[in-house]
């Protein structure tokens, strides 16, 4: 069984919770169980979220070796962390960066990504259905 490493950063524990017009009503848990049907066979999810950036980071380090690939939505991280995106950059399969929100019709402080320059897809503004995507892309990639 391949492993996907399903990964959410800050305050997305609060999806479906708050600001629904600009993140929809649909919650972490939602996320997580459309990403493990998005699935292909032989194949899993491995689902996790922290506020904490070095907790990203030492997830992404043990999925070295161990995850076939990695879908990342890094919240507000995408636009400050360039210590994200060297972790990134030292996992060797497929990436793909995650937004509910179509960031690129927000404010200009969410146009810019550091993880993009490292991510294989970037997928932005299909609410949490881009989690489906990515992760059905992944197997693809990593079938
Ligand atoms: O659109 C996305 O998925 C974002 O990654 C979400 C981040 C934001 O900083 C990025 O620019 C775009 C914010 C996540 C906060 O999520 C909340 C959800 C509900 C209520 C409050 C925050």
């Amino acid at each position: 069984m391949k492993t996907i490493l399903l990964l959410n950063g800050p305050n997305l524990n609060l999806l479906g919770q708050r600001q629904p017009e600009i993140y929809g009503r649909e919650t972490l848990a939602d996320v997580e169980a459309l990403a493990r049907e998005a699935c292909a066979e032989g194949f899993s999810v491995e689902a996790k979220q922290s506020n904490w950036e070095g907790q990203l980071i030492d997830w992404i380090h043990e999925a070295r070796g161990a995850a076939a690939g990695i879908v990342i939505n890094p919240g507000a991280l995408t636009h400050t962390s360039v210590a994200l995106l060297d972790a990134l950059n030292a996992f060797d399969g497929p990436v793909i960066e995650v937004h509910v929100s179509q960031v690129h019709k927000r404010e200009k402080f969410r146009h810019h990504s550091y993880v993009s320059k490292r991510a294989d897809a970037v997928i932005a503004g299909l609410g949490v259905d881009g989690y489906g995507a990515a992760v059905a892309r992944i197997c693809k990639l990593a079938g």
